[in-house]
């Protein structure tokens, strides 16, 4: 059953901004978000008053963030906008991780922000991106491709992660910032989940000596539904499922500890492999390392990037490799894209590496 989101609409009338291009109208309406006024009506619908449009002024202005979320109800707004990588390919997926998503308006050509919550399919209908993600996942448009994490001692495949495509109409490949935002507004990402993971276990099926990793987003897990899904096609699946490693955000284990807490005991029953993507790319918790049953880290790519630049980014991963080790998790660095990288974190003995220099995400040909 398709389930999608029900939108409250905050609208900050920021159509005109349109025209600078979506970064950029975004970034001004964050701004705007902070130095306006909002207030959550009965009805739900969530009105921005800005100074320019002349409706009122503020008596209460938000003073930052967390003031701010306190009035859209939404907690701890500065960690969680913080919480998201930066690296995300797209500023988007930093709205729809804190739970609001840009939307421009089919018929008005507005751009407004929108608060998600649960809802019926309807929105869809209005929602251009969603709509094309839900014909592709009907027609089976969604392809894999793979990016190979490698042994750092014998630089050779140890498993691949599979990334989600979207071939469109007109056959050229949509990148993810192309359709995850739309897919986390709309819901569908627990749909988009669930058939990254089936052909993921479609191609480990079809030649058994492959590892993959798929990836499970922050609003899947939380869905009880979708979780009992996976859980259930793992355990219909077991022995392929045992050559199978989940990876999940820091984020979920921050924010709903005792439900990533749940899953990955879950996962262990049936042998599939946990893995926490993206360590350190927002609040960073020990908690998590240390009680949750997960196989590996993945070190986030930012701390790569500077490892040659920055001190302090050479002493997290290194400092979060040793405790990995001691505690018995695989550690992985990411987004490698250089020998001059690779050469520097050699000598940490890092389990695995991935990144642009091992290669690149290509379609999965197996
Ligand atoms: O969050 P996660 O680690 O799952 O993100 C995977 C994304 O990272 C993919 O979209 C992939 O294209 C991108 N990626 C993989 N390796 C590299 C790299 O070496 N450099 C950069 N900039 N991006 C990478
Ligand atoms: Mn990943």
């Amino acid at each position: 059953m398709m389930q999608s989101t029900k939108h409250k609409v905050i609208d900050i009338r920021t159509h005109l901004l349109w025209h600078g291009g979506i970064e950029h109208a975004l970034w001004s309406a964050l701004n705007m978000l902070e130095a306006t006024l909002c207030s959550l009506e009965n009805n739900g619908v969530l009105h921005w008053h800005n100074h320019d449009n002349n409706i009122f002024a503020a008596e209460n202005l938000p003073q930052n963030l967390n003031e701010l979320g306190n009035e859209i109800g939404v907690q701890n707004l500065e960690n969680r906008f913080f919480a998201t990588p930066i690296h995300a390919n797209s500023r988007k997926l930093i709205l729809s991780n804190i739970g609001f998503s840009l939307v421009q308006d089919i018929k008005t050509g507005f751009l407004t922000i929108q608060k998600l919550y649960q809802s019926n399919n309807n929105d869809i209908e209005n929602d251009l991106e969603a709509k094309e993600l839900a014909e592709a996942l009907n027609q089976d448009r969604i392809i894999l491709y793979s990016q190979p994490i490698v042994c750092a001692k014998s630089f050779l495949p140890i498993r691949h992660e599979c990334l989600a495509r979207l071939t469109k109409n007109d056959g050229s490949i949509a990148l993810p910032y192309e359709f995850i935002p739309a897919a986390e507004r709309s819901g569908l990402i627990k749909e988009l989940d669930v058939r990254t993971l089936e052909l993921a276990l479609r191609n480990i099926k079809n030649n058994q000596s492959f590892n993959l990793a798929t990836n499970v987003s922050f609003a899947t897990i939380c869905d009880k539904a979708a979780r009992d899904e996976i859980i259930s096609i793992l355990q219909h699946h077991q022995t392929i499922a045992q050559k199978l490693t989940i990876e999940i955000t820091e984020t979920i284990a921050i924010h709903d500890f005792d439900i990533a807490a749940n899953f990955a005991i879950e996962l262990k029953k049936i042998g599939t492999k946990l893995s926490l993507d993206d360590f350190g790319a927002g609040h960073t918790s020990f908690k998590s390392l240390r009680e949750l049953k997960i196989d590996e880290v993945k070190i986030d790519g930012q701390y790569v990037r500077d490892v040659n630049e920055r001190k302090d980014a050479f002493l997290f991963i290194s400092a979060i490799n040793a405790i990995a080790k001691e505690l018995g998790i695989k550690s992985v660095a990411e987004r490698v894209e250089n020998t001059q990288e690779r050469d520097t974190l050699l000598p940490l003995n890092i389990d695995a590496f991935q990144g642009y220099f091992f290669g690149k995400p290509r379609p999965i040909d197996i």
